[in-house]
């Protein structure tokens, strides 16, 4: 197959704090990227972002006219119950309304996340996914974004990327509460969000509405970078770390045996352990046979190290090439493989790793029904000469990811869609606004759109289903 189906979904992604800015407006409630991007120490908040809570009816005119079928937009819980547990706020739920409106006009299908990293403040100071209570919000949450939403809204995502929560909030440090090398919390706090996703997948499924619910998750390759058992422990350590425990979570609706060892072990190296309560297995069980579709995130595979020493993580939020380091007490240290390309933000370019993902997908969870590239793009410092943007790296990239995504459909994957990350430029949680990956480029002091030769090239693919290469389109 080298085409795709007519029914495939050409899609931008955005989420809720990255894009909308106005995070005082009409009654919008604090999230904890308002308080930790509000500390002297940070260089950018999120308080204007893309300004997509004005911009929304020409951001998705603009989808339209460049062939855009699919946009993801996430809900800010703190827009729709400003203090997360209490009153609702009708101005947010009009918003959204309006929002999902304006994407049916224009023949965007939204693809809606309930979760995208924005906790609403007094929930995230309780503890956030720590705490059991969030569950209990989160549930209610939902509850009101279906009843509010469900009429129009047919695709619905429960979390997006637990594992990035986890990691960067308990291990890399780099999103709230920006703690270290704590992983018993990193894995506590994923479970956690897995009974959540599955509490709302079960509420969902008892409403009867018309639509269906899935997970997004980010999926990283983990690859020895030889051939020697303590490099091939690593990646092995690493990928039940970030993608298999949650994955079991999911589709399996436990942890399988050497998974949970593995996850065991892992915790006992660092202290800890992971606390299941009564009732948590059961509601893992009933989700994994209803769940309708895995959305998956893929931007980066990882090459891994044995590693015996100290945790040591250093995070490149700048785009200075180079500077990264991940080295994890327990698990591993991931190197460079000279033979793999990067980003300025030293994410090895692996088109590969996300055909082997999806391939693994297909053959280790047989029940998963099919699956959406919910976000995969490239962060990349675009040059604006003479309002273009000549963005050719980004439409190589994007293009050998689709040709990957072709490859695994041979293989007989069933992948329905494809959301370039991010629809138009958009705040980057740790590295700020220089850090772009829209279709769209935005001028961040005037808040125009300027669409980059990437659109174009996009429009195309859309339009005739086949991939061309970036020479192909006169810019
Ligand atoms: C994913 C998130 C997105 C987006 C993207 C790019 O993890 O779901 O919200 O930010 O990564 O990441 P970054 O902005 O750190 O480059």
């Amino acid at each position: 197959m080298s085409r795709f189906e007519e029914d495939f979904i050409f899609g931008g992604a955005t989420a809720a704090f990255q894009v909308e800015g106005a995070t005082k407006e009409d009654g919008r409630g604090p999230c904890c990227w308002d308080v930790h991007l509000n500390r002297p120490e940070s260089k950018f908040n999120g308080d204007k972002a893309s300004d997509f809570y004005h911009k929304y009816a020409d951001d998705l005119k603009l989808s339209n006219e460049f062939g855009i079928n699919g946009i993801r937009i996430s809900i800010s819980w703190s827009r729709i119950i400003p203090d997360g547990v209490g009153t609702v706020n009708e101005k947010g739920v009009e918003f959204y309304n309006n929002v999902i409106d304006e994407c049916i006009k224009n023949n965007v299908e939204p693809f809606v996340t309930l979760h995208h990293f924005d906790t609403p403040l007094s929930l995230f100071e309780k503890g956030d996914w720590l705490n059991r209570e969030t569950i209990d919000e989160f549930v209610r949450f939902a509850k009101i974004c279906f009843e509010s939403f469900g009429d129009r809204v047919n695709m619905w995502a429960t979390f997006n990327e637990a594992w990035a929560v986890a990691q960067n909030g308990y291990i890399i440090g780099n999103f709230p509460p920006s703690i270290k090398y704590d992983i018993p919390k990193a894995v506590q706090s994923m479970h956690n969000m897995m009974v959540a996703h599955a509490k709302v997948v079960e509420l969902y499924k008892s409403m009867n509405l018309k639509g269906e619910i899935g997970i997004v998750h980010t999926l990283e390759g983990k690859y020895p970078i030889t051939d020697s058992d303590e490099d091939k422990e690593a990646a092995n350590l690493d990928y039940t770390l970030s993608n298999k425990f949650m994955l079991d979570a999911c589709f399996k609706g436990r942890y399988a045996e050497d998974t949970f060892e593995t996850i065991t072990s892992i915790l006992s190296q660092n202290n800890g352990e992971l606390k299941i309560y009564d009732g948590d297995i059961e509601v893992l069980q009933a989700a994994a046979s209803h769940i309708d579709f895995l959305g998956m995130n893929y931007y980066s595979s990882h090459f891994l190290k044995g590693y015996k020493g100290e945790s040591n993580i250093y995070h490149n939020g700048s785009g200075e090439k180079g500077t990264s380091i991940f080295a994890l007490k327990g698990i591993g240290e991931r190197v460079n493989n000279p033979e793999v390309e990067t980003t300025d933000w030293d994410w090895p370019i692996y088109p590969q790793g996300l055909r082997d993902m999806l391939v693994r997908i297909k053959n280790e969870y047989p029940n998963y029904k099919k699956i959406y590239v919910t976000e995969n793009g490239m962060g990349y410092k675009d040059d604006f000469m003479n309002e273009k943007i000549d963005d050719t790296p980004r439409i190589d990239y994007i293009r050998r990811h689709l040709d990957a995504i072709l490859q695994a459909k041979n293989e007989g994957v069933i992948v329905k869609g494809y959301f370039v990350w991010s629809l138009m430029d958009v705040l980057s949680w740790s590295n700020g606004y220089n850090k772009r990956y829209g279709l769209f480029y935005v001028d961040f002091d005037n808040q125009n759109r300027y669409p980059k030769k990437s659109a174009y090239w996009f429009k195309k693919v859309a339009e005739i289903k086949q991939l061309i290469e970036a020479s192909d389109i006169d810019y």
